[in-house]
Parts: C-alpha cells; structure tokens; sequence
C-alpha cells in the first residue's frame, strides 16, 4: 500500500513532488465575490443534478481500489484504523500506534476541517467525471452543478431523526441515461479486501467488538444477523435532542478553545459529537461508528463532520474577535504522527494535511477561514458590510434554527421572564480510571437524569463534560425566578454512577468530581441577540451512587 509514495521519499524531494497530495478543497465555481456552499442533505436531496452527481460520484469513489492512497478506503482511513501512514507522513518516534485523529485536545474542531476537505476534493473529481457523461441538453446543466457541487451536512441538530437516505437500501437518481436505481453508497461501505488485513486490522474483542469481523460498515449491528438495526438508531438519534445543547455552544461557549473540546471544562461540540458518533453507530452491539478506529469508513462520517465543521464556522463568524488559540497546550496522548507530550499551538502542524507540494503542513491558522478551501456555509453567504453585520444574521439564524427548542424541559422563550437559573451538571475525570467504552450517568430521585458517553480512544488523560439539568426532572421545584434557590430535597437525591456499555454499573472512579452548577441567564431582548449568562456558581459535589 502507498508504496509509490515510500519509493518517492526513497529517492529523494523534489522529483517526486508530484505524489505529494495537498489539501486545498474544491476549487470549481468559484465566482468573482462567491464560493460555492456546502449543503444540507435534506436539501440537496430535493436538488436534482446536484444530488445525482453526489450519489453517482460516491459510488464511483467507493470503487477505487483500497491500494490507491486516494480511495474512498485510504481517505476514510486518515482518521482511525489502519495505523499506517499517509500520504508518506510516517509515525513518529514515542507516537502511539493510532489514528492521526485528534479528539480530547484542542485541536479537534479544527484538525477535522482539513480532513472534510480532503474528501470532498477527491469526490468533487468524481462528481466532475460523472457529469461528463450528460450529454445533450444536460450537458451544461449538470457540468455547472458539478462545479457548484460540495460536500453535504447532516444538521443532527434539526429535531429530526435519522433522514432516511442514510438507511435505504437503493437510491433512484437521474443518471446519464435516463432514471437509473442503483446501490445507495450512504448505507454502507462494503470493505473490497476481506477478511481484512490483521495486522492493520486486529482482532480485539475486548476494545472494538469484533468490528474487523464485518464485511461491511454496520450501524447498532444485530448480532444474530450481522445486519445493521436502522429503527434503533433512529430511536437513539430522535432521543438525545441535541438542540438545546448545540445553542448552549454558540450562546454561552465564547472561546474558541472550550468550544472545541473535552480537553476543556464544561459543554463543547466535541462532546456532542461524541453523542452522535454513538448514538449512529449503537453502543451495545457497538457499530462502526461508534468506535474512532473504524469510524471513518461509514459514510455517515464526512457528513456528520461537515455538520460540526458548519457549526464551528458559524461560531467563528459570530466571535469574529476570537484569536482562536494562542494559549500553548502539551498533547497529553499523542497521534500517529505526534509524540505525547508535543506543545501545541495554532501554529502546529495538522498532520497528515499538506498546504502545499513543498510538504508545508496546514495548521489552524492556515484553515480558520473556510474560504480557502473553496466553499462556504449558506448561512454566510451575502454581501456584509461589515464583521459586525456578519455576526448578527448569523446570531439571528441560530436563534430561528436551535434557539427555540421544543426539546423535552426548557423552553425559554414560551416563558415570559426575563432572567432565569439554568442548572448544569458538570464533570471531570481521568480517563484512564476507567474501563473504556463507558458511560456517565446522573440520577435525580432514582431516575436516569442524563447521560455522557466516554469514548474508548484517546484511553487516557482528563476530559471535561456536561448534563444539563432539565426543568421537568426538577418537577414542581424548579426555582424559574431569581431568588429562588435550589431545593434543599434535591440535595440528597442526586447522584451519578458510571457503566459500561451494556449498563452494568463500574467501580466509581476516584478520580472523577462532578459538581452542581448554577448560572443566572438574561434572556435576549431580539432576535440577533443570545441569552446572557453570568459567571457559574459550584453548588456542591454530587456523590457517587
Ligand atoms: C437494491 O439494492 C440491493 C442491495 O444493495 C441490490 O441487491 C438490488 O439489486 C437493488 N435493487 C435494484 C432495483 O437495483
Ligand atoms: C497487511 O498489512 C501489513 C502492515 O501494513 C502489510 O505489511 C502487509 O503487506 C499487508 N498484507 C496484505 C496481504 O496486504
Ligand atoms: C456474524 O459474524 C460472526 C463473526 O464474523 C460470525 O461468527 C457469524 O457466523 C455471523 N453470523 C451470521 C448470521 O452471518
Ligand atoms: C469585536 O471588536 C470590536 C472592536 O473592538 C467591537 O466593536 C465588537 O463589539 C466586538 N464584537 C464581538 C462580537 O465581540
Ligand atoms: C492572542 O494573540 C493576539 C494577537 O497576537 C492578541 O491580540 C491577543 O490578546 C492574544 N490573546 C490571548 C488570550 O493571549
Ligand atoms: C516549492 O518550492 C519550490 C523550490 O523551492 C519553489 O520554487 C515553489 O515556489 C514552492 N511552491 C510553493 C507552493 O511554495
Ligand atoms: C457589496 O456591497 C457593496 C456596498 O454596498 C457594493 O459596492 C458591492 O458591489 C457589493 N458586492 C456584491 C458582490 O454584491
Ligand atoms: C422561534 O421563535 C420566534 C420568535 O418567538 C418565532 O418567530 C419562530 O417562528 C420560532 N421558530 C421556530 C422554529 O419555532
Ligand atoms: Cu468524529
């Protein structure tokens, strides 16, 4: 595998710059004052020559041959299993074997963005050698769309559940010819060299579920069957109501550091991501998705980081002040291509994303503007006057989308106060204190109150999250105005636990703490404006249960 790319390095730089592959995203359509935008799949769906060319396109990727370093199987395999290296970035000395993903550190939202680009790069050239083939009167309607064309989103943030493109077996789209019915690429990818290689693919029961056992990639897998069990998911994408939590990011999360990640206190949209990872990809019968080592291979994936990389660039255009990082951090675990312990800054290499044929490596702040990787978000295009202006519309279409919730609890602006308390659980624990995969869970009065997951990978260091405590568990003793305060009853009846996958409940880690917050919140006054939130206020430890 790769092997034209080690021989390259063999001989030396410069002859073989030319299998040096650089990030740059895709650069067709673009006009003089536009870029193309990255839509949602739900509309894409409806938009005919678009989403013919992405179906057709994909499948066409799926076919690569799993050798080329720009198949669907390599691109896909970036970011967890098989260890190996890409694009000739090798592992480094002290690095663990692992992914070149980032997750629990500062550089999750941002290290995710070169890799969607990526892959929307490559598609985008399928999707160009698909229109090619209309001929006609469709000729220069689908060449244009697939100039126009990026990569799709999946807003899990939208109240709804699972869109059912994601589970049907066939797709019908209009093809060179005429309608056309084929494989739906978004289903599943079917592995082309199985069984898999063992040794880029072991077998370890314990920690990944005998996920290098399927053929194909699998949602909440049956194991009786080895089929994917597609009305769970869609129970478990339906019940964990994301709404609520992703406004609680763009209101009150305003730096970019604690809004990327577990690695920082709190709520962030690494720890919704972990959710939807698991709640797809089923937590007990553990599906592909739900484990970082063979997530990327589902083709949920990209769409699912095109949703995240949407949210942190409309967060950037609304803290347009935010100088994202320039506070240094140490990576207490490592990638493939990063030794433990390696200082981090804005600056440092997101590997094993290249800028250019020189081998200059993308860093955070070579991709902090989207625009230069040749797409954009619909809600960003328009002709602003200024950052300020940017930033308003794009408060007040977060406050249409996320801002009124109809998740089960709060609904704020049915309430006619101006100030309310707003309760949130929050926690820290030490990673390697527990056995992994797990969950946290909270309990109000013995009732399950709330739940985190705690992912398998990184298997160490301390991660940070949050439960937010909804008005009907407080029942009849929500405290809805200033001055009230929390009933003394709650006090001995809130506790949490942690459990494994299947629910049985494990050793309570010393290392945890996990404490009662409350913070006063001012509701806006129009609708750019996001609720104010003062600074929190410890209530007391919840004991384990
Ligand atoms: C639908 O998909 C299945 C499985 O992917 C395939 O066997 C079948 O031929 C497809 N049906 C049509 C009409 O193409
Ligand atoms: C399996 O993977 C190992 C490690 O990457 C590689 O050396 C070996 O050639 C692969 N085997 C096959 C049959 O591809
Ligand atoms: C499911 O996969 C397991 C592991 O590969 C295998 O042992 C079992 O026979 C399969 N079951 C069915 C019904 O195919
Ligand atoms: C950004 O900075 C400018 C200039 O200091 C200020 O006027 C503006 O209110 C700030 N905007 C935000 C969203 O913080
Ligand atoms: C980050 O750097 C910018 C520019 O160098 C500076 O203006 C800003 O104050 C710094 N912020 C922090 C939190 O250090
Ligand atoms: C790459 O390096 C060569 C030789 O130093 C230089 O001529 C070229 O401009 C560089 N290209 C980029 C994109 O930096
Ligand atoms: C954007 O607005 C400015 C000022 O209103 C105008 O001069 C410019 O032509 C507009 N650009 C586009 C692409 O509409
Ligand atoms: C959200 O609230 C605003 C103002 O109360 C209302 O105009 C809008 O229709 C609501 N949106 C949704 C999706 O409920
Ligand atoms: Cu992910």
């Amino acid at each position: 595998m790769r092997t034209s790319v080690f021989l390259c390095l063999g001989v030396g730089l410069g002859i073989c710059n030319a299998d040096i592959i650089p990030v740059t995203g895709s650069k067709t359509g673009l006009g003089q004052h536009s870029l193309p935008a990255r839509h949602n799949i739900r509309q894409l769906e409806k938009s005919g020559p678009q989403w013919d060319l992405f179906i057709q396109g994909l499948l066409s990727f799926q076919k690569v041959t799993e050798e080329d370093q720009l198949s669907y199987f390599q691109i896909s395999g970036i970011h967890g299993r098989p260890y190996i290296a890409w694009n000739g970035v090798e592992q480094v000395e002290g690095a663990p074997l692992d992914g070149y993903c980032t997750h629990n550190e500062v550089l999750f939202a941002i290290w995710h963005r070169p890799l969607v680009a990526l892959f929307e790069q490559v598609l985008a050239q399928h999707v160009q050698t698909v229109a090619l083939q209309y001929t006609g009167s469709m000729a220069d309607t689908y060449r244009r769309a697939a100039d126009l064309w990026r990569m799709p989103y999946w807003d899990w943030a939208d109240g709804q559940n699972l869109p059912s493109i994601f589970s049907d077996p066939n797709v019908t789209v209009n093809g060179p010819v005429g309608r056309v019915t084929l494989e739906n690429p978004l289903l599943t990818y079917r592995f082309q060299q199985f069984p898999l290689n063992a040794t880029q693919f072991p077998s370890d029961c314990d920690t990944d579920y005998s996920l290098y056992s399927y053929p194909e990639t699998l949602r909440c897998p049956d194991p009786t069957t080895n089929q994917s069990t597609e009305w769970m998911v869609d129970g478990d994408v339906e019940a964990i109501q994301l709404s609520q939590q992703i406004y609680t990011i763009y209101t009150r999360l305003t730096s970019f550091e604690s809004m990327s990640t577990t690695a920082c206190s709190g709520s962030s949209i690494e720890n919704i991501h972990n959710e939807i990872h698991v709640a797809v990809g089923g937590l007990h019968p553990m599906g592909h998705f739900a484990n970082l080592g063979y997530s990327g291979f589902d083709p949920i994936f990209m769409l699912h980081h095109a949703a995240i990389d949407r949210h942190v660039a409309l967060w950037q255009a609304i803290y347009y002040n935010d100088s994202m990082f320039n506070s240094t951090y140490v990576s207490p675990v490592g990638q493939f291509a990063t030794a433990p312990g390696t200082k981090i800054t804005a600056d440092s290499p997101l590997k094993p994303f290249y800028a250019d044929v020189n081998r200059t490596f993308h860093t955070s702040n070579s991709v902090r503007d989207i625009s230069v990787l040749g797409y954009t978000y619909p809600e960003l295009t328009g002709n602003w006057t200024s950052r300020e202006a940017l930033s308003r519309h794009v408060r007040t279409v977060v406050n249409g989308l996320y801002g009124n919730t109809t998740d089960r609890g709060t609904r704020r602006r049915g309430v006619e106060l101006k100030t309310q308390l707003e309760y949130h659980v929050e926690f820290k624990v030490d990673k390697a204190s527990i056995k992994l995969p797990a969950t946290l869970r909270l309990w109000v009065r013995g009732r399950l109150a709330g739940r985190v997951v705690l992912l398998g990978a990184p298997a160490r260091g301390d991660i940070y999250g949050e439960i937010i405590l909804w008005d009907d568990l407080l029942h009849g003793e929500s405290p809805a105005t200033v001055g009230s305060t929390i009933p003394n009853s709650l006090k001995d009846n809130l506790f949490w636990d942690v459990a494994s996958v299947s629910g049985e409940t494990l050793d309570s880690p010393q290392t945890a703490k996990v404490v009662l917050v409350v913070r006063k919140v001012s509701q806006p006054q129009g609708v750019s404006e996001f609720p104010r939130y003062e600074a929190p206020q410890v209530l007391w430890d919840i004991p384990p249960r």
